[in-house]
C-alpha cells in the first residue's frame, strides 16, 4: 500500500454465501462495493462462518462459497485494490468474536430483529451461533479498524451494536477500536420482491419468481419480470399504492442510470407489458458481461485460489495487529 493509499479511510464489508446472489444483493450491496474501491481502502470478505448459523449441505455450501467468490470478482471487485478473502481462512475473526462475546450483553443480543426473524424461520434450530452472530460481525469490522461499513438498511441494527461493543471496550481499556459508521448507498437500498412488492427481495424466499439471481439465464429473467406483480392503473409512473411499478422503475433506474422522470417520459402511453419487457431486457444486458466473466473465472480454480490466499495473508497480518493489542490490554500472556 502506498503512502497516499495509507491515508484513505478504511471500508470493510462482507456477504454471506447462503445461496444464489440476487439482483437485490447486487444493486443494494455489491454495486456500491465496486464503486467505493477507488476512493477508499476497501477490504471485503465472504462471510462463510456466519453462514453455518443456518444448516448448510456440505457440497452445496462449498460450491456456494466459491460461486460467491467468483461472482464478486466478475462484478468488479479487484483484489489488487481491495483484498477479498474467505472469512474462515483468517482465524483472527473467530478468536476476536469469542473475546467480544464476553463484552456483549445477553439483553442486547435478544433485541436483534434479525435473530428474532431467523428464529421464527428456523424454529427447529435456534442455535447459540444464531444468537451471537452480531459479535462475530463486530469482530469482522473492528479487526480492520474500519471507518465505514457499506450495508443495506436491514443490517443497521447490527452496526449500532458493533459501535456499542467497541465503545464499551474502549471505555474499559482505553482506545483500542475505531468506531465505525454505516454507509448506506442512495440507490438500490431496498429492492422489493417481484411477487410481493411490499417485502424486500430475499434470496431465501421460497417463491423463485420473487427474486432474480445474477446468474439466472436470460429467458428465466424475462419470464420473472413478465410475471412481476403490478397494479390495475396501467400507467408507468411512480405513485402511492403502486409498489410493483415503483419497484420496477427503481430497478430500471439502477441498471440504466436513467432518472425516474426520463423513464416515465419514455413509457408515456405504453402499457405494463412493454415496460416489464424493457426492464427484463435492461437487466439481461446488465448481467450478460458479469455472467461471461463468471463462467471463465469459475473454471479457473487456480486463479481463484491465488486471489483468496493472497488476500487472506494480507487480512491476517492486518487483523493480527488489532487482536494482539486486544489480548495485551485484557492481560493475556504474550506468546
Ligand atoms: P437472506 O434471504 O438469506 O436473509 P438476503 O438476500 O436478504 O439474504 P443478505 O445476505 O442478508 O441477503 O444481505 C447481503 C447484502 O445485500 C446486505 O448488505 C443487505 O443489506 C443487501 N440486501 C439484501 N437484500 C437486499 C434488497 N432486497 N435490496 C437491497 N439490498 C439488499
Ligand atoms: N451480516 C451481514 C453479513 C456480514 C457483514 C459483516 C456485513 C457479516 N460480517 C461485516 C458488514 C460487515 C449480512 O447478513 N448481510
Amino acid at each position: 500500500m502506498s503512502e497516499t493509499a495509507e491515508k484513505k479511510k478504511v471500508i470493510f464489508s462482507a456477504i454471506q454465501p447462503s445461496g444464489t446472489i440476487t439482483l437485490g444483493n447486487y444493486l443494494g450491496a455489491l454495486q456500491n462495493w465496486v464503486k467505493l474501491q477507488d476512493d477508499y481502502n476497501c477490504i471485503y470478505a465472504v462471510a462463510d462462518l456466519h453462514a453455518i448459523t443456518v444448516r448448510q449441505d456440505p457440497k452445496a455450501f462449498r460450491q456456494n462459497i466459491l460461486n460467491a467468490y467468483a461472482l464478486f470478482i466478475a462484478c468488479g471487485i479487484d483484489t489488487e485494490k481491495s483484498p477479498f478473502f474467505i472469512q474462515s481462512h483468517v482465524h483472527t475473526h473467530a478468536e476476536l468474536a469469542w473475546v467480544l462475546n464476553c463484552y456483549t450483553q445477553f439483553g442486547e443480543l435478544s433485541r436483534m430483529t434479525q435473530f428474532k426473524d431467523k428464529s421464527q424461520k428456523h424454529a427447529d434450530n435456534i442455535n447459540a451461533g444464531l444468537f451471537t452472530y452480531p459479535s462475530l460481525m463486530a469482530a469482522d469490522i473492528l479487526l480492520y479498524q474500519a471507518d465505514l461499513v457499506p450495508i443495506g438498511i436491514d443490517q443497521k441494527q447490527h452496526l449500532e451494536l458493533t459501535r456499542n461493543i467497541a465503545e464499551r471496550f474502549n471505555g474499559i481499556y482505553g482506545n483500542t477500536f475505531r468506531i465505525p459508521e454505516a454507509y448506506i448507498g442512495e440507490t438500490g437500498a431496498k429492492i422489493m420482491s417481484l411477487q410481493d412488492p411490499t417485502k424486500k427481495m430475499s434470496k431465501s424466499d421460497e417463491n423463485v419468481n420473487s427474486w432474480v439471481a445474477i446468474l439466472d439465464k436470460p429467458d428465466t429473467i424475462m419470464k420473472k419480470f413478465k410475471r412481476a406483480v403490478t397494479d390495475s392503473e396501467a400507467r408507468v409512473c411512480v405513485g402511492e399504492g403502486k409498489d410493483g411499478i415503483n419497484n420496477l422503475i427503481g430497478i430500471m433506474s439502477c441498471v440504466t442510470g436513467k432518472t425516474t422522470d426520463e423513464i416515465t417520459a419514455e413509457f408515456e402511453g405504453k402499457g405494463y407489458g412493454d415496460f416489464k419487457t424493457a426492464v427484463g431486457e435492461a437487466v439481461v444486458e446488465k448481467v450478460r458481461p458479469i455472467q461471461e466473466r463468471f463462467d471463465r473465472l469459475i473454471a479457473d480454480k487456480a486463479y481463484l485460489e491465488e486471489q483468496y490466499r493472497k488476500s487472506a495473508e494480507f487480512a491476517l497480518r492486518l487483523s493480527q495487529r488489532t487482536l494482539d493489542k486486544v489480548m495485551k490490554k485484557i492481560g493475556y500472556v504474550a506468546r
